[in-house]
């Protein structure tokens, strides 16, 4: 997708970048800590999720049931460290609660459980059922006259259940232009790390009215940590003390960078 125009200025794109960078290290940091968990659909995320808390979506850490907030719905449940890493940075939850990622009673289970923990808007992991859900969000939304907007975010290999398909047939004939869904390809149309893109096409979607909006982002699975970038076998590896050491020691540096460009 070329853009015709910037949409952010450059600050609020520094500011963004800086964000995501930061998330991928809170990423990195949770999954060595409990030893478990799915990097690469994580990383692969961090950008677009980025985005939408920070830039584009409407609400309030103060008030997580705010009725009319925007919703954001991980229907690839299993990505989760993305989500908590945010809900961390926006204030929803202290930031050194990430570190009891799948733990015994601790609130950041291995899948989103949206009874635990304010700003979840649902259960998801079973994947291929998240993208349904979100559908009747938008549909309610529409009842109530365009209140909120839903976005909802699938994987690639997610969309291989018929459900996804069911849904995607199903959401254009109730005309839902309060739905958004994202593609995380992590394999495209935009590409899911290039921040100026990815605000762009929410944009348009947010403006496209009668027709729900189907954004096809090209991403990375691993993106910012070189020795996990496209390699499946860090689908759902939590990586070992020295293997995070290496990966937060390149996170830093590129965290850096994004400072030193201010
Ligand atoms: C119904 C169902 N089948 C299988 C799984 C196991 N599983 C977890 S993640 C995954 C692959 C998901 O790939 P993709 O949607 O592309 O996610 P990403 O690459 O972003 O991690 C599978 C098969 C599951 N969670 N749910
Ligand atoms: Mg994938």
């Amino acid at each position: 997708m070329a853009l015709a125009q910037p949409v952010s200025a450059p600050s609020e794109l520094q500011r963004l970048r800086e964000i995501a960078a930061r998330m991928r290290i809170d990423i990195i940091e949770m999954l060595a800590k409990s030893g478990s968990g799915h990097p690469g659909g994580s990383l692969s995320a961090a950008d677009i999720v980025t985005c939408l808390f920070f830039s584009r979506m409407r609400h309030d850490p103060k008030r997580a049931d705010w009725p009319d907030r925007d919703r954001f719905v991980l229907s690839k449940g299993h990505a989760v460290p993305v989500l908590y890493a945010a809900l961390a940075e926006a204030g929803y939850l202290p930031r050194q609660e990430l570190m009891t990622l799948r733990q015994l009673n601790s609130r950041l289970q291995g899948h989103p459980v949206n009874t635990a923990l304010p700003g979840l808007e649902a259960c998801t992991g079973a994947l291929g059922q998240g993208l349904s859900v979100a559908q009747g969000m938008a549909l309610a939304s529409k009842l109530d006259g365009d209140k909120f907007h839903v976005y909802c975010m699938i994987g690639d290999g997610e969309s291989q259940e018929g459900q996804i398909w069911e849904a995607a047939m199903s959401a254009p004939k109730y005309k839902l232009d309060t739905l958004t869904v994202i593609l995380d390809n992590n394999n495209g149309q935009i590409d899911g790390h290039d921040v100026p893109q990815i605000l762009s096409a929410l944009d348009e979607a947010r403006a496209t009215k009668g027709r729900p909006t189907f954004i096809w982002a090209h991403t990375v699975k691993g993106k910012g940590v070189s020795f996990m970038e496209n390699q499946i076998a860090w689908h759902g590896t939590a990586p070992n003390a020295e293997q995070a050491g290496r990966a937060l020691a390149e996170l830093r540096a590129q965290h850096a960078k994004i400072q030193e460009g201010r």
